[in-house]
């Protein structure tokens, strides 16, 4: 293996698409014989995690964790991704700070509110509309816009582009970058 490790960091609101990004983006770089790990909010929080809430220190924990994590996965050569939510800019320099100069690629997907909210895979905007969940990111609780990310994806009203151009995107930063 001669690959230089890295963390591709991404951040967006709940239902934009971080997951399927980091799905496709891993399957990519595997294909292309690279190593690859996923660190996925919503999953880490059923095991690392689970004794952590949606308050901000709960937040800035999970995502302290999860950059500590990401950084032994790209010591060890990989290229790591993670998909959080992380919506503060302070928890997601933290995270930054414990690279390397460049080898933290920060990667916003950048999906309208709208556009996530009439997706609501998990219905979980409707409870928070409802009242029903509290501290909802971006309906009663800040989702704070990287001014300082490598990479953003933009999508609109009723023009995404598809997860494999997405990753594309992505990959097309690192090789430019040298890291495949
Ligand atoms: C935001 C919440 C909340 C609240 C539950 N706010 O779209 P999902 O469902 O599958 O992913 C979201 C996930 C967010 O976890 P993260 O670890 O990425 O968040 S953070 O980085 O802010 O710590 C969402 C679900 O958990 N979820 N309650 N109140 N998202």
């Amino acid at each position: 293996l001669n690959q230089k490790g890295c963390v591709v960091w991404i951040t967006g609101l709940s239902g934009s698409g971080k997951s399927t990004l980091a799905c496709t983006l891993s399957r990519e770089l595997h294909s292309r014989g690279h190593l690859t790990y996923v660190l996925d909010g919503d999953n880490l929080r059923h095991g690392l995690n689970k004794d952590l809430s949606f308050k901000a220190e709960d937040r800035a924990e999970n995502i302290r964790r999860v950059g500590e994590v990401a950084k032994l996965f790209a010591d060890a050569g990989l290229i790591c991704i993670t998909s959080l939510i992380s919506p503060y800019r302070s928890d997601r320099r933290a995270c930054r700070k414990l690279l390397p100069d460049s080898s933290f690629v920060e990667v916003f997907l950048n999906v309208p509110l709208e556009v996530c909210e009439e997706r609501d895979p998990k219905g979980l905007y409707k409870l928070a509309r409802a009242g029903k969940i509290k501290g909802f990111t971006g309906i009663d609780d800040p989702y704070e816009t990287p001014s300082d990310c490598e990479i953003v994806i933009q999508c609109n009203v009723g023009c995404c582009p598809s997860p494999k151009s997405m990753a594309d995107q992505v990959v097309s930063y690192l090789e430019a970058n040298g890291f495949l």
